[in-house]
């Protein structure tokens, strides 16, 4: 838990989000402001701050991360029709929060 990073406060119920899953290492909740019908992070609890920071020993909730999405885009029937997987990386690359998360984008027409 980092005292200043919005997603630890959802994560810890401080902040409200709208959850969609939630487990002992990770949390999806509804993206605030969507960029396609269905736009869902998945976030572990612990606070990595990017994808430069993981290391080897991070595999595990990485691949958790995946299989989530995967997971989760079977439970919304957009698995066939296709969807993007995103990790924004630092401010160049789009990420404006400091808390490791993976994009789920989908549910186009
Ligand atoms: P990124 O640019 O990769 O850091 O994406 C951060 C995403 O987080 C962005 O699409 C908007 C979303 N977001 C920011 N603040 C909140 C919040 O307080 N609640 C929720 N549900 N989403 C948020």
């Amino acid at each position: 838990m980092q005292s200043d990073c919005i997603f630890c406060k959802i994560i810890q119920k401080e902040l409200p989000a709208d959850f969609l899953f939630e487990n002992e290492n990770l949390v999806v909740f509804r993206d605030i402001n969507p960029k396609a019908p269905v736009h869902q992070l998945i976030v572990p609890r612990q606070h990595l701050r990017s994808i430069n920071d993981i290391t080897i020993s991070d595999g595990q909730i990485l691949t958790e991360m995946i299989f989530t999405a995967q997971k989760m885009a079977v439970k919304l029937k957009i698995d066939r029709s296709g969807y993007k997987l995103l990790f924004n990386v630092e401010k160049g690359g789009g990420q404006v929060i400091f808390h490791l998360h993976l994009h789920l984008l989908g549910g186009w027409k």
